[in-house]
């Protein structure tokens, strides 16, 4: 608990541009959570480095992340919006934690495995050891609860295994935490191939959604976007592509399934697409307006950023410093 409320932590990377995926799935969760918790949303940087990156190129977006959480809805008076790099405690929890994670446990993480096989000329430690410093992100805070799309449940589990190990040994030192999956938008799938996941990192433009996609570009992709020869529009596994349109329309209107199946029941495929993409534009263009603008005051997102890095900083000191203190570090002389 911080100042009465229930603490909640989540985080993306910036590596490369976000989807719709990320934002049904993550940041439009994150907005609908601010009032009921005391809320620390970061821009993992840390975990980016996992693979290279361009240095020039990560700043850059890892500051344009920062903004989008902003115009995408995040007060950044009411949650604590910050770069993890400028948190000591994440790398220094994480060494910590490391000491208390098995090989065998790290070995299962299927993320692992995807980007072990993707990366296979830089499968360093720092990869290997990634869950580990996701699980000093949410311990350090103390976080009840940590809003996620279902491709992360593996790492709270495992975060919630070295949390539980930890205090079984120390005592009650963390709070054990609960993943928070959204009704909707949980898994946004490929435009292009719908049994794969809408990802930042696909080759293929065509397959995602950005957040800064113009109106023009939205429509063309959804007009692109693979189905089937069904010819009707049904929310049955046996129709991923449809599926997929329905649960982005569904997440994008405030409709739910039933309802959308029902408005088009016996309408063809390209008037669905296109209320799809109209609905995914009204979403997305207030979003772009708002991004638009903070981008210009520079001196207003220095100061969102050293304040909310302080006020980071001071409360992971808390836990940082009661964890030191078990495991047995010499106290600081004052
Ligand atoms: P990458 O392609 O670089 O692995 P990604 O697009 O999969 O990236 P992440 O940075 O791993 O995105 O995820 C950021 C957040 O967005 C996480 O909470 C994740 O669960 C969520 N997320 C990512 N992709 C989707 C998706 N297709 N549907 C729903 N949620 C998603
Ligand atoms: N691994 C996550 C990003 C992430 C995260 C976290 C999410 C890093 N630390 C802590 C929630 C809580 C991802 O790839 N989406």
């Amino acid at each position: 608990m911080l100042d009465g409320k229930k603490v909640l932590f989540s985080g993306m990377q910036a590596t490369g541009n976000l989807t719709l995926g990320n934002y049904l799935g993550a940041l439009k969760n994150w907005t609908t959570l601010t009032d009921e918790y005391q809320c620390f949303y970061s821009v993992v940087d840390l975990h980016s480095i996992t693979v290279r990156q361009d240095p020039a190129e990560l700043r850059k977006r890892a500051r344009n992340l920062l903004t989008l959480y902003i115009a995408a809805g995040l007060d950044p008076e009411k949650n604590c919006l910050y770069y993890q790099s400028h948190v000591t405690g994440h790398a220094e929890l994480a060494w910590i934690l490391n000491c208390f994670t098995y090989m065998g446990e790290l070995n299962r993480m299927t993320q692992f495995k995807d980007k072990a096989a993707k990366h296979a000329d830089n499968i360093n430690a720092g990869l290997f050891t990634y869950p580990v410093l996701m699980a000093a992100d949410i311990l350090l805070f103390q976080s009840d609860v940590v809003p996620v799309g279902k491709d992360q449940l593996q790492h709270l589990e495992i975060t919630r295994d070295i949390a539980t190990r930890f205090n079984g040994i120390y005592g009650d030192v963390f709070t054990i935490p609960e993943p928070y999956i959204g009704k909707v938008g949980a898994k946004i799938m490929s435009l292009q191939d719908p049994v794969k996941k809408m990802s930042k990192s696909d080759e293929n433009p065509n397959a995602s959604i950005y957040l800064m996609d113009d109106p023009d570009t939205i429509i063309r992709k959804f007009k692109r976007a693979v189905t089937d020869s069904e010819a009707c529009i049904r929310y049955s596994d046996d129709q991923p592509g449809i599926k997929n349109l329905i649960d982005i329309f569904s997440a994008c209107s405030g409709m739910t399934a039933e309802q959308i199946v029902a408005d088009y029941e016996g309408k063809g495929y390209g008037d669905f697409k296109l209320a799809v993409g109209e609905s995914v534009v009204n979403v997305l263009k207030p979003i772009q307006d708002r991004y638009a603008e903070l981008q210009k005051d520079k001196a207003y997102l220095d100061s969102i950023i050293k304040t909310n890095a302080e006020k980071a900083q001071y409360y992971s000191n808390k836990t940082l410093r009661k964890v030191q203190k078990k495991v047995g570090f010499p106290e600081r002389v004052r």
